[in-house]
């Protein structure tokens, strides 16, 4: 059921491919060249439904929550590292992992989230170093006794605010050793679960706190070689169905006034408003940007993504307009009903492959017949490329970068969960 075509269908496929392609002036080679020097960030927490290792409560808070009780969790970090090695080898290109500061190994000391440094990552540091892969960093700022009235940077309790500026000092510090022992910039992002459920008095004095909280967060200067901050804002969740703090407005005001980078988390706005409009809007004023590629259905941000229009359109943002080398892609979605490394494994690959077929679209001639104002010819181009022999070109890239082509990665993800996962309590 899961198989590939052989080696030579997928010569003679891609061959046809660079063919079609090259006759719309499309180069086939250039586009999968610049594909591979395109990292994604994966996230550690869809491999162990945002739990951590750190034995506080099960519950993640913060209104984000994995359902599902699939078997085969990881629930150590040798667990959710193996697994990750795995969905990497099935992954083609070379990519990033995204660690949140609640994934700290302790020894088994108790060390509050104020006082984590870069030694309790060094399991994580030896890992990204044997395969190869870049960093990134969160603060954990939910999960945890002093965020459970819903607020943290943001609380009125000036002891409870000072917690979460020291847990967001330590966590850039520790993204700043794992940049510099990496080399590669370790991208460290914030999110707080900060708001209200029903319609609160003052809205305006748990900014005024946060951006001061911020401030001290980020008053020491880091260098951007080893470490870059993000924040990111959110439009509601559960239990802050009334008001976020941490809203678009008041995020994107903070990152431009501050330069530092905005995360825009594809599951955090209003369901008929797309952060693949927002980009260009965004680094018209601000240097560089993080996304969390996520899917929202309904009232939930996380699900598992899949090749719909909007993460082509988010894939064809980044494309058109050579945004790679200002834009991090990262992935946010978490999914406990499916087989979680498999889900790693296909949202990975379909933000790829998005990547690739905006690589393989003819964005010259699509724009040149946008500025003549010929809408109808733009129309009948874009849909025909819709039918366009990317799933061959997919096949052979994958073939390149000696990871299974088409669906046969999913063999090996059975094989995984029938020797391993299965085997797990
Ligand atoms: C929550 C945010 C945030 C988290 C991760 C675990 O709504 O999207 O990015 O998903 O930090
Ligand atoms: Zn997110």
């Amino acid at each position: 059921m899961f198989s590939a075509p052989n080696e030579k269908q997928i010569t003679q496929g891609y061959e046809h491919a660079r063919e079609i392609y090259g006759a719309l002036g499309v180069d086939v080679d250039a586009a999968m060249d610049r594909l591979a020097s395109i990292p994604i960030s994966l996230h550690c927490w869809q491999g162990d439904d945002v739990v951590g290792f750190e034995d506080l409560s099960a519950a993640s808070g913060g209104g984000i929550q994995a359902t599902g009780n699939y078997p085969g969790r990881a629930t150590t970090p040798d667990q959710l590292r193996q697994d990750a090695s795995k969905a990497l080898s099935l992954i083609p290109g070379k990519h990033r992992f995204n660690i949140h500061a609640m994934y700290a190994e302790t020894g088994g000391a108790k060390v509050d989230r104020d006082a984590l440094e870069p030694a309790h990552f060094q399991g994580w540091m030896d890992w990204a170093k044997e395969q190869g892969v870049g960093v990134d960093f969160n603060p954990t700022c939910f999960a945890h006794p002093k965020a459970d009235d819903g607020f943290t940077l943001s609380s009125y309790d000036a002891g409870i605010r000072q917690f979460w500026i020291d847990h967001c000092i330590a966590s850039r510090k520790i993204g700043a050793a794992f940049g510099k022992a990496l080399n590669s910039p370790c991208v460290t992002n914030v999110w707080i679960p900060d708001g209200f459920k029903d319609v609160p008095v003052d809205r305006n004095r748990s900014r005024e706190l946060l951006r001061d909280s911020l401030d001290a967060v980020f008053a020491e200067e880091i260098c951007p070689s080893e470490n870059l901050d993000a924040v990111e804002c959110k439009l509601f969740g559960i239990g802050s169905e009334s008001c976020v703090i941490g809203s678009h407005e008041f995020y994107l005001g903070y990152a431009l006034s501050r330069k530092i980078l905005l995360c825009l988390d594809a599951g955090h706005f209003h369901p008929t408003e797309v952060i693949s409009d927002k980009i260009s809007s965004v680094l018209a004023f601000i240097p560089e940007m993080l996304l969390h590629v996520s899917r929202g259905v309904r009232w939930d941000s996380d699900h598992v993504i899949m090749l719909t229009d909007e993460i082509r359109a988010i894939a064809e943002e980044i494309i058109r307009n050579n945004f790679e080398s200002r834009i991090h892609i990262g992935l946010d979605f978490f999914d406990a009903s499916i087989n979680r490394l498999a889900a790693w494994v296909i949202g990975t690959r379909v933000m790829i492959k998005a990547l690739l077929i905006a690589l393989l679209e003819p964005t010259e001639q699509l724009r040149d017949l946008e500025k003549a104002g010929n809408y109808t010819a733009r129309l009948a181009m874009l849909e025909e490329l819709k039918t366009m022999p990317f799933g061959d070109v997919w096949n052979y890239y994958c073939v390149k970068q000696n990871v299974p082509a088409a669906g046969a990665w999913m063999s090996d993800v059975q094989s995984y969960e029938k020797d391993v996962l299965s085997q797990r309590g």
